[in-house]
């Protein structure tokens, strides 16, 4: 039985945040305790997304929690979102990731690119976790860059049909209804990318589930085709009429990422250091041992590093002043710090450490798909590298 978890905050980084989002921090801290962590490794070894929290996520306002609360949603700032992330990811990156999609990928291109009667019709309702969604971007030939893809919507009479193949969506086979990113050849564009929403029961839109995944198990990895998918001219988003439409959706979604990967680092190191102090080797617990002493100062200085990066790129989104590139800067350092914390609490661990009893393997396996999702690590250096020397070196 895993003990409470008490916080990892070696340089009172909660000095620097406020009552409320403190408070924020600590209900969803405590559900996760309660009703994640008992349930989770199960969940994961089912291979399935534990559907029975969606209620309570919603209930506790994880969906959407920094879009407007004339829309039902929260209404809070960007620093109390990330902590939501990072509290969501610590039970499991699959948790986090449904909340991600839904909020940061379905329901922000809503509010961004859609209409008035858009917001109206969905947002509470996805809000409210009546309505899950899903997010269609990257495509089988088409991951690492979007630009080429080959889906198409055309105009057809008073609407629009769809065609392609998405790949590896998150809820894909859960969704009600599916942001799918296409090639319309419009607004004098011939290459002109353009977002709708597109409710799954539509004929000619099939999900299937994503088979011999070995990370990120609990939670819903699917393919999606689309053939003929006809639909009215209310399922455009008028607002998005380019490329820059998705990648804006992804940068909200790398910035919950960026704190998501420090909640899945703090389990991690967690867990590895009650073990150090209570594993008995040669006479002693092995947290007495040099070695295993260093694995655990490496990781606190890591996750230290890891939480002051999010606190400050909270406070500059807060402030309306966080460029894209920063965000890349801390999804693929936070994640990559969270990989390195996983992987050397799964090894302090011993032979225990390959167990689904202890958390640690879990988030290193499910940490792979974070490396690789929502921009690999290498299209975050490429990103830094151009801002670096302007050159693009993709
Ligand atoms: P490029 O010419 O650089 O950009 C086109 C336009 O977009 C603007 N832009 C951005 N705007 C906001 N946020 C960003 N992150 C942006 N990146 C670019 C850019 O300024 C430009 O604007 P404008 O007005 O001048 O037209 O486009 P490119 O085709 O060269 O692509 C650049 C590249 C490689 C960085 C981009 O394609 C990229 O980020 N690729 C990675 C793809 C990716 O991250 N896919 C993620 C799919 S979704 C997912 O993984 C969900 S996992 C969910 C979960 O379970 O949590
Ligand atoms: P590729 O682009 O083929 O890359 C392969 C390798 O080449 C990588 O190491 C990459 O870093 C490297 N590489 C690529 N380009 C360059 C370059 N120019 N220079 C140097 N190296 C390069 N997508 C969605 O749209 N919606 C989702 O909900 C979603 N959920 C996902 C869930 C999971 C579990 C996973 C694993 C993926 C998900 N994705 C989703 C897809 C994800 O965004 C892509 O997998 C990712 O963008 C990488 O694309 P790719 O897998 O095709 O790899």
């Amino acid at each position: 039985m895993a003990a409470r978890f008490e916080g990892v905050d070696y340089y009172d980084v909660d000095s620097l945040l406020s009552e409320e989002e403190r408070m924020i921090r600590d209900t969803v801290r405590e559900w996760v305790d309660d009703e994640v962590v008992p349930i989770i490794g199960e969940a994961y070894i089912e291979r399935r997304f534990p559907t029975e929290l969606k209620p309570k996520m919603a209930e506790i306002g994880v969906f959407g929690a920094n879009l407007p609360e004339e829309y039902g949603c929260a209404g809070l700032n960007n620093v109390a979102y990330g902590l939501i992330m990072q509290e969501l990811e610590r039970g499991d990156s699959g948790i986090r990731s449904f909340a991600s999609v839904q909020g940061a990928l379905v329901m922000y291109p809503i509010y961004e690119f859609g209409s008035e009667e858009q917001r109206r019709e969905y947002l509470p309702r996805l809000a409210r976790g009546e309505l899950v969604g899903c997010f269609g971007l990257t495509e089988p030939d088409f991951g690492s860059n979007p630009a080429g893809m080959r889906t198409t919507a055309r105009k057809s009479g008073s609407g629009w049909v769809l065609n392609g193949t998405k790949m590896w969506i998150t809820n894909g086979s859960l969704a009600d209804v599916a942001i799918i990113w296409a090639k319309t050849g419009d607004l004098g564009d011939p290459n002109s990318i353009r977002g709708f929403i597109v409710p799954t029961t539509t004929p000619g839109l099939t999900a299937h589930d994503q088979k011999g995944k070995l990370s990120l198990l609990a939670s819903d990895t699917s393919e999606i085709a689309l053939e003929d998918v006809c639909v009215p001219e209310e399922a455009l988003l008028p607002e998005g009429r380019a490329l820059r439409s998705p990648l804006m959706c992804l940068t909200q979604a790398r910035y919950g990422i960026a704190w998501g990967a420090v909640g899945a680092a703090m389990a991690c190191f967690d867990e590895a250091a009650r073990y150090a102090n209570e594993r008995i080797m040669f006479d002693g617990p092995i947290g007495g041992k040099q070695i295993q002493q260093v694995r655990l100062a490496d990781m606190l200085t890591w996750i230290t590093q890891g939480q002051l990066l999010a606190l400050q790129l909270g406070r500059l989104k807060d402030r309306g002043a966080a460029r894209p590139q920063q965000v890349s800067l801390a999804k693929r350092a936070n994640v990559d710090m969270a990989c390195n914390v996983a992987r050397e609490a799964r090894r302090l661990l011993g032979a225990n450490g390959i167990l689904i009893e202890y958390q640690a393997m879990r988030h290193m396996c499910n940490l792979e798909s974070v490396y690789t999702y929502e921009g690999t690590h290498d299209i975050h250096s490429l990103i830094l590298g151009q801002d670096v020397t302007g050159i693009p070196a993709f």
